[in-house]
């Protein structure tokens, strides 16, 4: 599939995603749910991707939504799709995020709102520039918070804040999303994508199979409880402990080297 509303660039078995509509701030239309849900399908599926990372083109990473594609309401009361759009597009990209076992890095270029919001939180890791800005935006419009925002925003920073920037929709500023654990760091604009590509390549040169099994765990783990995980982990450790790498990461504290992990 040729894409035009993305643009995908692989190299040492890292995937870079742009969402490339940078005239509307990178908002949502179908065509970009259709190619991203394609680009995030193969990328689950070949082996050679390690990492993803996911940024944006020009100075937003996703404002959501495109508004504007919204324009054909029908009068109040009347059904409107939206519902039916969430189940077929964003739902799926969300939840095809969480369940890919392979790290997923947002590097947060400018503007994340609305679902653009929802779809850093989504990822694994987030890295802002120092000039990013973060905005529930979907009460400033008259709608709820979707595509996960109501699950992953409490979790991430808290209810008494998801809550308040939720109902607010103000904006927060990078430095504020680094204090309450919105971002894993802020860095200066120009090294956002080098950062979150230098990160990308660290993982991708990890164990793959632990690093994989590991995501699975850790969102378990957020809606089980601690036996249930730990008689979870005895199981992944097997599945671990039966990889190549496994072989290689003991050989080489041996051998006192780095290990050269394969990801069989
Ligand atoms: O089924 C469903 O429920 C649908 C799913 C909904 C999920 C959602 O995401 S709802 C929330 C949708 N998003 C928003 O409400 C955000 C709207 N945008 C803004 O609030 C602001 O644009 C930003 C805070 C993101 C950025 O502000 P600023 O001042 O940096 O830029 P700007 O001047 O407002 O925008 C620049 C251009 O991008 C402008 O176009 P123009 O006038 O120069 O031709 C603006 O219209 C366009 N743009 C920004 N956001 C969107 C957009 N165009 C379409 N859709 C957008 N969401």
């Amino acid at each position: 599939m040729g894409y035009e509303q993305i643009q995908t660039a692989s190299a040492d078995g890292v995937l870079t995603i742009t969402l490339n509509r940078p005239e509307a701030l990178n908002a949502f239309i179908p065509e970009l749910h259709r190619e991203l849900a394609d680009a995030l399908k193969q990328a689950e599926r070949d082996a050679a991707t390690r990492v993803l990372v996911i940024t944006g083109a020009g100075r937003a990473f996703c404002a959501g939504q495109d508004l504007k594609a919204l324009e054909d309401l029908p009068p109040a009361g009347q059904p409107t799709g939206l519902q039916s759009l969430l189940r077929t597009s964003y739902n799926p990209l969300i939840l095809r995020l969480r369940a890919m076992e392979k790290p997923v890095i947002a590097a947060i270029n400018g503007v994340a709102a609305g679902a653009g919001l929802s779809l850093a939180l989504a990822c694994d890791i987030r890295i802002a520039g120092e000039s990013a800005v973060f905005t529930c935006a979907f009460t400033r419009v008259g709608l709820v918070p979707d595509s996960g925002s109501t699950y992953l925003l409490p979790q991430v920073v808290g209810i008494g804040r998801a809550l308040e920037l939720a109902w607010t929709s103000r904006t927060v500023s990078a430095q504020e999303a680094l204090q309450i654990g919105l971002v894993n760091r802020v860095v200066p604009a120009e090294r956002v994508l080098p950062e979150a590509q230098e990160l990308a390549g660290q993982l991708a040169r990890g164990a793959a199979t632990a690093i994989g099994l590991t995501k699975r765990a850790m969102y378990r783990g957020l809606t089980s409880d601690l036996e249930t995980m730990l008689d979870y982990e005895a199981g992944l450790q097997e599945a671990a402990a039966r990889t190549e790498d496994f072989r290689e990461g003991l050989a080489a504290f041996k051998e006192k080297r780095p290990p050269r992990f394969t990801g069989r």
